[in-house]
């Protein structure tokens, strides 16, 4: 813990790394007590460093029980154990580094380095784990080859994992046994990874395209035995993909995946041994949603594409954290979309890009796809480093097209194969590959903020020309006030008064015109003008969401809704309806509670739900209001209250006035049969769901008896937990109750199931009071150490229940910072990701900035806070 002004770690003082290990030999003694680590290391000089520098090694909580140089033990004057690690000031050029070092994995509540998770050991070195483990140069660019020997109690610890491929097993004294593991391929000691535990193996096997076979392993505790097959189809679906998209083939000869239950993420690409959160990896019917099994497939995709780009090409430093983390979502999210629906998983995307990561993008933790500094990098997982970070990559697909994008990739992975590279090295390839300059392109790593693009045209009747003129800026951001423009590819189309798209024809006479263009904006403001344009059109604009940019032109109600039932491009006609909505909702604010909504938001919405030749998954979309999440980031002074009750008024006129309607799309879309994840199921379960929800908004007493009966009969979690939230959020409340508990009762065995048990209250405007929330704390199956806890209740309540999490009052806030102090002294990381719904205080109305502020000065007061909450803290203060 911390006790005096962090450090800040800059990415302008990199510096190569002063020795490299070329080898290391681990070896475990698991025991209740505690664990011993012999750790044994070849290390030589660095040929690019600097001579006589001296050796330095991560350490943190670490008992020093043994030291040696080539075998010899190192007098205490020569070497130092400083705060953060272990020093020796003189060191051959090349040499053995024994370190013996006593841990107690039992203890380890932080989650990361060695720990134990019900029974299990297991580990977690990504960012800065390894170092919880032995001393080493816990850094990215310093790969080793890695052999390890794990050694426990044969009864309770029957399965010993760690990377690469089992070489020796065998009995020891005591009941005891160990495995041996040796990993071929170098790699960062982040990859590392071990399990001992009492699971149960499943096994599956995948013909690679050369035709090598690989063993497929899954380790769960025996009471989820059941619900690996998903994981499993999804790991081959996803290593078929990677091998037909990018020619990336499995290397190792087994690949493993093991389910643990607490966890401070998602999930751990560790090299063939990718150890999962197990609400992100395991499912059945009867226990996992439908958004559960996509998550699953597309976290299983991702960490196994992680194998190519991450693991054989990795990262220099940590600021190159979107070399492997964006290109890896972008790859996770092309996949994703190529086994459902493109435009649905484009509408995902960009939804969760324009509500949370523009706002973290105009907050006070702004920084970068590639950041210059930090103090935790722990907190530099962001929604920026990801997922704006794929879309930059996207952009760089865009803009080279499929063929030229692959030939990049191919040249990346060849050409860095075994290193440990940077962003540019990444774009470099791109540029070598297809000829393209990316140079102004790379500001798009270099530079924070959202750009903005504003758009006016023009349309000459007479020269038959239509202009559209862009221009854009960056707002400034923490410690960057002035921007440059940015290369931008703006996709359009233009749209005829019969709603069909016109051929764009930017020379006149120009003849086989496309009907989408991608413009390229690169300058603060340029032209472009279209000819041989017949009538006046309605541009489509930024279509498939071709840049993470804002646009804002002058759109009417009408062109929206012509947009809506036009446009080709599917991503638009969303966008539009949600425009259309956002505009609607936000005429509202503030007014009396009969102001009536637009009719021909009631039409359209009329239309969407009885248009039965309409896409499913894209009108089950469409059907979803925006989130008062988004309507909060619109705004530049939220007023949360107001926000969440003009929403609802307009919610509630809308499932009044078309309650015929969604009674028949709910029965509609009521089938029975098996269970399948399939993308045209789900968007059928997807909109009978939303059709009840909004029914029973409104207390419709049929849907009411229509929801009794999906909750007593479902055979599926989707409909299980469809009915149950619709309830939750109705005023029925003695239903509401008798289906809880029911559900509680029925489910209380399954941690998962308890979790969404959990965030549907925790999450309901209706349910989810404080009081309510803090009776949640206080049941039985809450448990403060573990993160899908807090998470599906504290997450769920100051990240979806918005209008009580804001309360006026401050309590919600307060509450907050209660539990985030308490945290911090046993898990910073999951500590640090609470803060995040007050880091951007200076936007809402000032009730709520002022209880927001007073909810950090508080935490900020803490004087022994870790680097993870005080880095947020500190910042979210000073703005
Ligand atoms: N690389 C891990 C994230 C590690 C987070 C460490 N604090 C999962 C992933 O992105 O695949
Ligand atoms: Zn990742």
């Amino acid at each position: 813990m911390r006790t005096s002004q962090p450090r800040t770690i800059y990415l302008k003082d990199y510096k190569v790394p002063p020795y490299l290990v070329d080898h290391v030999d681990l070896r475990f003694e698991l025991f209740e007590e505690g664990t011993r680590v012999y750790n044994s290391m070849e290390i030589r000089r660095n040929p690019d460093a600097d001579p006589g520098q001296p050796l330095e090694l991560d350490g943190e909580g670490l008992e020093l029980e043994g030291l040696t140089v080539n075998g010899l033990p190192l007098a205490p004057s020569d070497f130092e154990v400083t705060s953060g690690g272990l020093r020796i000031e003189k060191v051959s050029d090349a040499f053995t580094l024994g370190v013996v070092t006593w841990i107690l994995p039992q203890d380890n509540t932080r989650l990361e380095g060695l720990y134990k998770s019900s029974g299990m050991f297991c580990t977690q070195c990504e960012a800065e784990g390894f170092r919880w483990i032995t001393y080493f140069p816990d850094r990215p660019d310093i790969m080793a080859r890695f052999r390890t020997r794990v050694e426990a109690d044969k009864a309770r610890y029957p399965i010993l994992l760690s990377n690469g491929n089992d070489v020796d097993r065998g009995d020891l004294e005591d009941g005891r046994h160990f495995v041996t593991w040796e990993d071929p391929f170098p790699k960062p000691c982040y990859l590392f990874a071990l399990v001992a535990g009492d699971l149960v193996e499943k096994r599956d096997r995948f013909k690679t395209q050369s035709g090598r076979d690989i063993d497929l392993r899954m380790y769960v505790e025996p009471r989820n035995a059941a619900k690996c097959d998903h994981a499993l189809d999804s790991l081959k679906r996803a290593m078929r993909w990677d091998e037909q998209i990018y020619g990336r083939e499995y290397d190792l000869d087994i690949f493993m995946i093991v389910a643990v239950d607490d966890f401070n993420m998602g999930a751990m690409e560790n090299k063939g041994l990718n150890i999962f959160n197990s609400s992100c990896v395991l499912a059945s019917a009867d226990t996992a949603t439908d958004a559960a099994f996509q998550r699953i497939e597309a976290i299983v995709a991702h960490e196994y594409f992680h194998n190519w780009s991450g693991n054989r090409v990795t990262c220099r430093d940590w600021f190159q954290l979107s070399l492997k983390e964006g290109f890896t979502v972008f790859r996770d999210s092309q996949f994703s979309s190529d086994m459902g629906s493109p435009t649905v998983k484009r509408i995902e995307d960009a939804t969760l890009l324009r509500t949370a990561q523009f706002a973290e993008d105009s907050g006070p933790m702004a920084h970068p796809v590639r950041p210059d500094s930090y103090i935790e990098i722990s907190n530099f997982y962001t929604l920026t480093v990801y997922e704006k970070g794929a879309e930059v990559v996207r952009m760089i697909h865009t803009l080279l097209g499929e063929a030229d994008f692959r030939k990049g990739s191919d040249l990346y992975f060849e050409r860095h194969d075994g290193q440990a590279v940077t962003t540019d090295d990444f774009v470099k390839a791109m540029e070598d590959a297809s000829g393209r300059d990316l140079s102004q392109f790379r500001l798009w790593y270099q530079q924070a903020g959202t750009p903005v693009v504003d758009v006016t045209d023009h349309y000459d009747e007479q020269a038959r020309t239509y202009t559209l003129t862009l221009s854009q800026h960056v707002p400034p951001t923490p410690g960057q006030s002035e921007k440059q423009p940015q290369h931008i590819p703006f996709a359009v189309g233009l749209i005829g008064e019969r709603g069909a798209d016109l051929p764009l024809k930017l020379e006149a006479g120009a003849s086989d015109a496309p009907r989408n263009r991608v413009l390229e904006l690169t300058g603060a403001e340029q032209t472009f003008v279209f000819h041989d344009v017949a009538e006046r059109p309605v541009p489509s604009l930024l279509r498939g969401f071709s840049a993470p940019v804002k646009v804002r032109y002058p759109w009417s109600r009408d062109q929206l809704l012509f947009l809506m039932s036009h446009d080709s491009d599917g991503f638009n006609r969303w966008d539009a309806g949600q425009r259309l909505a956002v505009d609607v909702i936000q005429s509202m604010l503030g007014q009396p509670q009969e102001q009536t909504v637009d009719p021909r938001l009631v039409t359209a919405f009329r239309q969407l739900l009885s248009d039965t030749d309409l896409d499913l998954a894209l009108v089950a979309k469409m059907l979803h209001l925006p989130s008062e999440a988004y309507l909060i980031e619109l705004s530049d002074v939220a007023d949360v209250q107001a926000i969440h009750s003009a929403r609802t008024r307009v919610l509630n006129q809308l499932a009044l006035e078309l309650q015929d309607e969604l009674l028949a799309c709910y029965l509609r879309n009521r089938e029975d049969g098996d269970y399948e994840p399939t993308p045209e199921a789900i968007a059928r379960r997807s909109l009978k769901n939303t059709a009840l929800g909004w029914l029973l908004h409104i207390n419709e007493e049929e849907a009411r008896l229509m929801a009794l009966k999906q909750f007593e009969s479902a055979t599926n979690m989707t409909d299980q937990a469809g009915a149950l939230r619709s309830l939750v959020n109705s005023d029925f409340e003695a239903d509401r109750s008798k289906a809880l508990d029911a559900f509680y009762e029925r489910f209380s065995d399954d941690p998962q199931v308890v979790e969404q048990w959990f965030s549907i209250q925790a999450g309901s405007p209706r349910a989810g009071t404080l009081p309510a929330v803090e009776a949640l704390l206080e049941h039985p199956a809450f448990d403060w150490k573990n993160p899908n806890k807090i998470r599906s209740v504290i997450g769920a309540f100051a990240g979806q229940n918005l209008a009580n999490f804001h309360a006026e009052d401050c309590s919600g806030y307060r509450f907050l910072a209660r539990h985030i102090l308490a945290l911090d002294s046993t898990n910073p990381q999951i500590a640090a990701r609470l803060v995040a719904p007050l880091t951007r205080w200076r936007n809402y109305g000032e009730v709520y900035r002022e209880g927001m502020r007073a909810a950090l000065e508080q935490i900020q007061a803490r004087p022994d806070l870790s680097k993870d909450v005080y880095e947020v803290v500190h910042k979210s203060l000073k703005g």
